[in-house]
């Protein structure tokens, strides 16, 4: 379905006094604050195209109805968020979940809802239909040739995909480890990975990046053959300047500093991108912010201090991705939550006094440095976000207002009750 111009301006219209006053509160103080809110304008992140179905855990799944079907449907889907916040411009597809089978049409339906093509994800953690070799004991790393070649054609057919569709990336996450000591030569299963590796590299069109994603456990359960940022960091560093080092906020051991990760990697220029979501204990694909609200400021105040150091662009430089699911909400409520506070952490972030933090820092005033941070932290930025988001013709409260047009109900009208996203 596509969502009304007018309708949203209207709905805005009903809260814009009360919003008006709170943004000029929020604004007060604040001297560049256009400059704030065009970078905020500028700002995306793409939306996975199997985040919008009702995820499960192993022990179920209870879905919500009206879940799109088709690669198309979960377009209008990421369409449907974005004619909202004005910050889901991009989908990124997951090969062999969602493939198209009319490239020019789902270019062309893209257009439509204005998004772009974000990073092509492959899949050699499934055995898939028809498939002639299992992945049960890995694919990029495995000990058969055959079937690490099998894996490394399947990367490269999803780069073809993601060449016709516009895509400049193709995300890599294996699932290749070992559950028990003695079930793997570590150093055999890096070899291998890297050679598979480097023939997936060799496809790469010239103006294309890979993202190699890490993860510390799970499915396997002793060793992750990419299970942090080390190891992603020596593939990356081994391939060559078009690999990178992708960062799952889910992947890590628990209390890991991710903060210091990311300013890292960023000062080596090997960040590839973000895959958000929250968690308490392990990958648990909360929404974004649900958690650790003040950890992903961090991150962020990280970020973009190591991006205006490179002279980096915040919203094109690095992939910006959630990467969550889970079982009990309307995902698409769960998104434009996600989105939201990925807005409000950025916004956060622009806001820190870098003079006064550097200053702190220089001269070890641990109390001033700690008061700027949580200063920043603890203003309002809600108002500041909502105004960019209505000067890009967004609603003033996505939520809200896919509550009053029954958005969802219109959903299970139009697709049926028992309609399943496709690929989970
Ligand atoms: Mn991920």
């Amino acid at each position: 379905m596509r969502i009304d111009k007018s309708k949203i301006q209207e709905y805005n219209d009903a809260l814009l006094n009360a919003h008006k006053r709170k943004f000029d509160f929020a604004a007060e103080h604040i001297p560049d604050i256009n400059n704030i809110i065009n970078q905020l304008i500028e700002f995306n992140v793409a939306i996975p195209s199997w985040a919008l179905g009702t995820g499960g855990t192993r022990f179920g799944r209870f879905p919500g109805g009206g879940e799109p079907g088709t690669l198309e449907q979960k377009m209008e889907d990421v369409g449907l968020l974005h004619a909202l916040n004005q910050s889901s411009g991009a989908i990124s597809l997951h090969i062999p979940w969602d493939i198209p089978e009319n490239y020019a049409e789902i270019k062309s339906l893209a257009a439509s809802f204005d998004l772009k093509f974000d990073a092509v994800n492959s899949n050699t953690f499934q055995d898939q239909k028809d498939q002639e070799l299992s992945y049960k004991f890995g694919s990029l790393h495995h000990t058969n040739k055959a079937v690490r070649k099998q894996a490394i054609q399947h990367n490269i057919e999803v780069i073809k995909h993601g060449i016709e569709l516009g895509s400049k990336a193709l995300t890599v996450w294996l699932s290749d480890g070992s559950c028990f000591p003695g079930q793997l030569n570590f150093r055999k299963a890096f070899q291998n990975t890297l050679e598979s590796l480097e023939e997936i590299y060799a496809a790469l069109p010239e103006d294309w990046k890979v993202f190699i994603e890490y993860k510390c456990s799970e499915p396997n359960f002793y060793s992750m053959t990419v299970g942090d940022w080390g190891q992603s960091l020596l593939f990356a560093n081994k391939l060559g300047p078009k690999a990178k080092t992708l960062v799952d906020l889910g992947h890590h051991l628990p209390n890991a500093n991710i903060e210091q990760i990311v300013a890292l990697l960023l000062m080596e220029g090997k960040l590839a991108g973000f895959h958000f979501n929250d968690s308490k204990y392990g990958d648990d694909d909360l929404t974004v912010g649900a958690m650790k609200p003040y950890q992903l400021f961090l991150i962020f105040n990280e970020l973009v201090e190591g991006m205006d150091a490179r002279g980096m662009n915040h919203a094109k430089d690095l992939g910006w991705m959630i990467d969550a699911s889970h079982n009990v909400k309307d995902p698409l409520e769960d998104l434009l939550q996600s989105v939201e506070a990925i807005m409000l952490s950025y916004a956060h972030a622009l806001l820190v006094d870098r003079q006064k933090l550097n200053a702190a820092q220089e001269s070890n005033d641990v109390v001033v440095a700690q008061e700027v941070l949580q200063n920043t932290f603890r203003t309002d930025v809600r108002a500041i976000v909502a105004e960019a988001r209505i000067r890009s013709g967004g609603s003033l409260d996505p939520i809200g207002f896919f509550r009053e047009q029954k958005i969802r109900a219109q959903l299970i009208a139009q697709r049926g009750k028992s309609s399943i996203a496709t690929g989970l």
